[in-house]
């Protein structure tokens, strides 16, 4: 198959990151795709990051992940990860056909994506362009306020929605491209505070079975056990400073 038959992932090589949302999606879906920082012939990381500078064709995006569909060049660029993966669960039959289940759908693939956000700022509390180590007393004060409250908020909400909906999918009986936002989501959060996860893990039945059941989907097992799935590091979002995941006291 050509490279014009398949979708063109931009974004950075060597960590997870957001892209790694939108990867379980192509990888569900069984759809072909690029991986562009991670493909020399197709431009390589120099075209993720022209891309970004806005020195590509034009597109208008301000970060990566960028997906192009299939046989579109980048004026076709669709940026934002929840913007990305409703693209590709609505023009993929992984998404609810009812006008309100999937905005409800998309407001949840958002909030998965405002967690992940505030997983980052933990140890990026003052700015992106300064080293952990230039700002490790504003993220030791930012992760006592994540593991005490914020992350025990975080998980309650979504099981909340899979209480009301009746599971085991976030929009109900349906799986949907949120759910495989949720999986990822659960997954750095769970190594980068191994042990607030763990403390919190009691109020997550239900994200906890939909956790499973998603890495068992016979393309997300395979991909996970390929050298496609890379793993969380002391780069990008997920971080495991032992420093920043306290045991969580949680307020009354
Ligand atoms: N809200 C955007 C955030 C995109 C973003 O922050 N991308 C990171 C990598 S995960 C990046 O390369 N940022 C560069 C920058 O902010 O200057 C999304 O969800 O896609």
């Amino acid at each position: 198959m050509g490279a014009d038959a398949a979708y063109h992932l931009y974004y950075w090589p060597t960590i997870p990151g957001r892209g790694e949302f939108v990867r379980l999606l192509l990888e569900e879906l069984g759809l072909p795709y690029v991986d562009v920082a991670r493909s020399p012939e197709a431009g390589g990381v120099a075209a993720v990051a022209a891309l970004r500078v806005g020195a590509g064709d034009g597109a208008p995006a301000f970060a990566p992940p960028v997906l192009v569909p299939p046989g579109r060049g980048l004026e076709a660029a669709i940026s934002q990860t929840a913007a990305i993966a409703a693209y590709l669960g609505e023009t993929h039959g992984l998404a609810p056909a009812d006008p309100i289940a999937r905005a409800q759908c998309r407001a949840a693939m958002l909030t998965v994506m405002d967690v992940v956000a505030e997983a980052h700022d933990v140890h990026h509390p003052v700015a992106t362009a300064l080293v952990y180590e230039a700002q490790q007393a504003e993220a030791l004060r930012r992760a006592r306020w994540f593991v005490d409250e914020r992350l025990g908020q975080r998980l309650r909400f979504f099981e909340r929605l899979l209480d009301a909906g009746g599971g085991p999918w976030l929009v109900g009986a349906q799986l949907s491209y949120a759910d495989f936002g949720l999986f990822q989501l659960l997954a750095g959060l769970e190594f980068a505070f191994p042990r607030a996860f763990a403390s919190w893990s009691d109020v997550a039945p239900r994200q906890l079975e939909l956790r499973a059941a998603v890495a068992e989907r016979p393309n997300i097992a395979a991909y996970l056990r390929s050298s496609r799935r890379l793993p969380f590091s002391r780069q990008g979002i997920f971080r495991d400073y032992p420093e920043l995941d306290g045991e969580p006291t949680p307020q009354a």
